[in-house]
């Protein structure tokens, strides 16, 4: 096992731990709500957020049992979006993360709580007393992920995503939609992170805040990459996919060759960004090396 591997195990074993102890135990009422909550957070996802949030923790100088707070509020959030988006309102799947999507294991009633729930005690896990001991910074941190999070964010880029189906987009529109879809939660967990330090070095912020971006964009479109690279093996396509195979991606628009030119570009531009700190900022490189070569 490589030293990232093993970084990488051992941080995620350790948000499993922590989420585990932020989530309402299944046997509280109403239990199959908070079933069904555990059921979606637990147990699944690479929380490649979260490795964003500890390794931008580690370059700052934050104490990691503050940065596994910040990080499970944003896997908590990026768990609710998740849950909304496999519903039949939105991209009707009916699996994640290899098992049966939540409404699927439940009923759509219950995977629309969830998600609501999930977000709140996201806010509610990060307004834990001292998480910072500058109580004005840590109100900037929880403003931090409903901007990110919200209708200029996340929930922002998914509205654009749904009004995109059928509509032949440019490069640059589709880069708006993903900056805010996926890239806006991938910022706010490396900005989290940093957040956790006790003195902020506003250089190190910078530098973090301009790889994340980069980086959140070369997640996107190493996802579309792999998206095309899975269909083209596949002949036939369940009809649930059907709507998603009518959206824009960056190989549509780019071509797969192309495509991969600009992930490379972006992975290049975040590391340069890195570039001033050196051996400090290695888990930051290591992310970034593992978000964008996934698979090629
Ligand atoms: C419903 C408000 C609302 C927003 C949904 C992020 C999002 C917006 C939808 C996700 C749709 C999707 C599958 C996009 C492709 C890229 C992506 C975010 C994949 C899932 O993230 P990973 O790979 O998932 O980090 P794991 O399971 O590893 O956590």
């Amino acid at each position: 096992m490589t030293d990232f591997q093993s970084w990488a195990r051992h941080t995620q074993q350790r948000m499993e731990h922590t989420l585990d102890n932020l989530l309402p135990a299944s046997y509280i009422a109403p239990t199959r709500l908070h079933e069904a909550m555990r059921y979606a957070v637990l147990g699944g996802g690479k929380r490649v957020r979260a490795l964003l949030a500890h390794a931008a923790g580690e370059l700052c100088g934050a104490a990691p049992e503050k940065v596994d707070i910040a990080a499970a509020a944003v896997e908590l959030i990026h768990a609710y979006s998740l849950v909304h988006d496999d519903m039949p309102c939105m991209d009707d799947d009916d699996l994640r993360r290899g098992k049966p999507s939540c409404h699927k294991q439940y009923d759509d009633a219950t995977a629309l709580l969830v998600g609501d729930a999930l977000q709140t005690l996201a806010f509610q896990s990060l307004a834990t007393p001292g998480l910072c001991t500058d109580p004005g910074r840590q109100l900037e941190m929880v403003s931090l992920l409903a901007i990110a999070s919200g209708s200029r964010g996340m929930a922002g880029g998914q509205a654009i995503d749904l009004d995109s189906v059928g509509k032949a987009l440019e490069q640059s529109e589709l880069e708006y939609m993903h900056i805010h879809k996926t890239g806006a939660l991938i910022r706010a967990a490396a900005l989290l992170g940093a957040h956790c330090a006790n003195d902020l070095d506003q250089e190190r912020l910078h530098a973090i805040d301009h790889y994340a971006q980069a980086i959140g964009l070369a997640f996107q479109v190493v996802d579309d990459i792999l998206d095309a690279e899975a269909d083209s093996e596949t002949l036939g396509k369940t009809a649930g996919k059907d709507a998603q195979s009518d959206k824009p991606t960056y190989v549509t628009i780019l071509g797969i060759d192309h495509a991969k030119q600009l992930a490379k570009e972006l992975l290049d531009g975040a590391l340069a960004q890195l570039a001033p700190f050196g051996e400090a900022a290695h888990r930051l490189e290591q992310v970034a090396h593992f978000i964008t070569q996934r698979s090629f």
